[in-house]
């Protein structure tokens, strides 16, 4: 009796010292990777995306500007994604180069970071822009591509289709289906053709990625036989700098491919905004404690 007394006792005592134990852990600070700065729980890394894209670059301007320890690790706008549920799942800190339009913001509690110094410009609209020659060798084409306009919550209606397991050209597919008022407009009094070769080239963000796959999908149900071609991004300014490719419509100005635009500004032709109030910068889970590029500065 004695000894079965003892033996519950002495179980008990133990679950009680380990309990403590966790608690002193959790809520101490001195337990794994909930310690120290965010800047140590991170590494001092920022999730970037491809080292081509301009919001890394301008990740690495803020690094510079605000004297941060943090390098800015390249990857793909994939693994970015990725990076960021896995965190969020485990309600663990990150810092990732981010934009909008984009699906993470339908999926997540996200917030930008401010950024006084502006290392990341204003907000942004994206452009189309053309080939040389492109309004005499494909008028008709060029005409729509002039013509293509829309709104912020259309490019994310298809990104949140997308990245929800959709193809890219199906998801574009029901898009246009669902929204022949707006195309209409983009296609009002432009003849078909029967056939002609056209190239659109693209970067693979996700925003890109739907914005490239509707336009393709309207110009092919002109008449067009529509190519598009995934580039890195200074390739793609190269490409429609050269000629290579028609047109695209993957254009972040003034501030996020500015280097690129002024570096080819007269070999092409900008045709205006497709969409407006676009922007880029430093993104975390809204749970950080943090609200500011200048709370990284230690
Ligand atoms: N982005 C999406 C691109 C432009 C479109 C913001 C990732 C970039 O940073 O170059």
């Amino acid at each position: 009796m004695f000894n079965k007394n003892f033996k519950k006792f002495a179980l008990i005592a133990i679950a009680v010292f380990a309990l403590a134990l966790a608690g002193c852990a959790s809520d101490g600070g001195n337990g794994g990777e909930e310690t120290g700065s965010i800047g140590e729980q991170l590494d001092y890394t920022i999730t970037g995306i491809d080292a081509g894209a301009g919001v890394v670059r301008s990740a690495e301007e803020a690094v510079e500007d605000y004297g941060l320890e943090y390098t800015v690790q390249t990857s793909s706008g994939a693994a970015m994604t990725q990076a960021l549920g896995d965190a969020i799942a485990n309600e663990e800190p990150i810092i990732v180069t981010g934009w909008n339009p984009h699906w993470k913001f339908a999926a997540y509690d996200l917030k930008y970071l401010d950024d006084p110094k502006g290392s990341f410009g204003e907000a942004e609209d994206i452009h189309t822009i053309a080939r040389a020659g492109l309004s005499e060798d494909l008028p008709e084409a060029y005409q729509i591509l002039d013509n293509f306009y829309w709104e912020g919550s259309d490019m994310e209606d298809v990104m949140v289709l997308v990245n929800e397991g959709g193809e890219p050209a199906d998801v574009a597919r029901e898009w246009v289906d669902n929204n022949q008022d707006k195309v209409a407009e983009w296609t009002d009094g432009v003849d078909a053709v029967d056939g002609a070769e056209i190239n659109v080239a693209y970067v693979a963000w996700d925003s890109e990625i739907a914005s490239t796959n509707v336009i393709g999908t309207v110009l092919s149900d002109m008449g067009y036989d529509v190519t598009l071609t995934q580039v890195e991004n200074g390739p793609m300014w190269e490409a429609v700098a050269s000629g290579q490719t028609d047109a695209i419509v993957a254009a972040w100005l003034p501030g996020t491919h500015g280097d690129h635009y002024d570096k080819y500004e007269s070999e092409f032709e900008d045709l205006g905004a497709n969409l407006e109030g676009a922007r880029i910068g430093l993104i975390v889970p809204a749970y950080m404690d943090i609200n500011s590029i200048e709370d990284l500065v230690e």
